[in-house]
């Protein structure tokens, strides 16, 4: 439970130096009166990005997870993104949940899948299968290390042409893609996701508008929107420089069960509510980081 909890704060402390939305919100939601300090906010759950290739994938960096007591959970297929994904429920109802996908490598054209290959074939064997997984220290610094080597911008460009998942996850590797902040616990006037983003708005966050400012589950128990990742300056090989889409941050509000509508408010937990994800939003919440949304800033 120790090494885990280092393990999530090394994600959550880099995530939050490289994404100046995360510290936007947080100290919107102070000035606002919300919350008091920041350590209070509920992380709904983390997301990774994955290559689909042999010795890489959700085959390889779930079991960092799973050693640490999460469980697979569902599977969802995105036909259209050409992705792959599970959720990973956390050993204890403190932690966040984990969303883990991964490009279907295969389904790409043979021109992107070469790129990808030149990239993802210095990787020789399974890399989480020769590390130390109870040594936070160890788990952290892979995480944060290069893979294959530094992209050039025509490669990542060629990638981008076809799936922008595919440019980012080449660029940004396993940096979290996103914590979620949980808006059903926070005080009565902004404890729903319209009014969430109303707020947001006010004070200057843009929205991923992609089929709606917040994405509705078909039970109407999952509502969930994002911001628009911002660009970070990133240096390419032969030290060229490009203004790249890094990471962004998500708000969900899960309703609670109509099993539990009885219950007063005081009595909800994390069981009453609306559990796992939904295909339809996280299907337009990956357009996150497309450019069709980071066109906006
Ligand atoms: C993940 C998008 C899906 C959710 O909560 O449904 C998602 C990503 O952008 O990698 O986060
Ligand atoms: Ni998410």
């Amino acid at each position: 439970m120790q090494t885990l909890q280092l393990i999530l704060d090394g994600l959550m402390r880099r995530y939050r130096e490289r994404v100046p939305d995360v510290d936007k919100v947080i100290s919107a939601m102070i000035a606002e009166g919300i919350i008091r300090h920041g350590n209070e906010i509920e992380n709904d759950h983390i997301a990774f990005r994955t290559m689909g290739v042999p010795n890489l994938g959700i085959q390889s960096l779930e079991r960092i997870f799973l050693h640490h007591g999460y469980t697979r959970r569902d599977y969802y297929h995105f036909a259209e993104k050409k992705l792959n994904a599970y959720w990973y429920a956390p050993p204890d109802p403190a932690l966040p949940r984990i969303f883990i996908s991964e490009l279907r490598v295969g389904d790409l054209s043979e021109r992107v899948q070469q790129i990808i290959h030149s990239y993802t074939n210095e990787v020789t064997a399974d890399p989480v299968l020769s590390l130390d997984l109870d040594s936070a220290s160890a788990v952290d610094e892979f995480l944060h290390s290069g893979l294959w080597r530094l992209p050039s911008l025509e490669d990542f460009r060629a990638l981008a042409a076809e799936s922008e998942y595919a440019s980012w996850a080449i660029y940004n590797r396993y940096y979290l893609n996103h914590f979620t902040i949980s808006v059903h616990n926070l005080p009565e006037g902004y404890n729903d996701i319209g009014r969430f983003n109303a707020f947001l708005e006010k004070h200057g966050l843009v929205l991923n508008d992609s089929g709606g400012k917040y994405k509705e589950s078909p039970d109407g128990l999952l509502l969930q929107s994002s911001t628009v990742a911002g660009m970070i300056d990133a240096e390419f090989a032969n030290g060229e420089t490009a203004r790249i889409a890094g990471s962004y941050v998500e708000f969900a509000e899960r309703r609670v069960l109509p099993a539990f509508a009885h219950l007063s408010t005081s009595e909800i937990q994390r069981v009453h509510r609306r559990e796992g994800f939904e295909a339809a939003n996280a299907n337009r919440i990956f357009e996150s980081t497309y450019s069709s949304q980071t066109n906006k800033h």
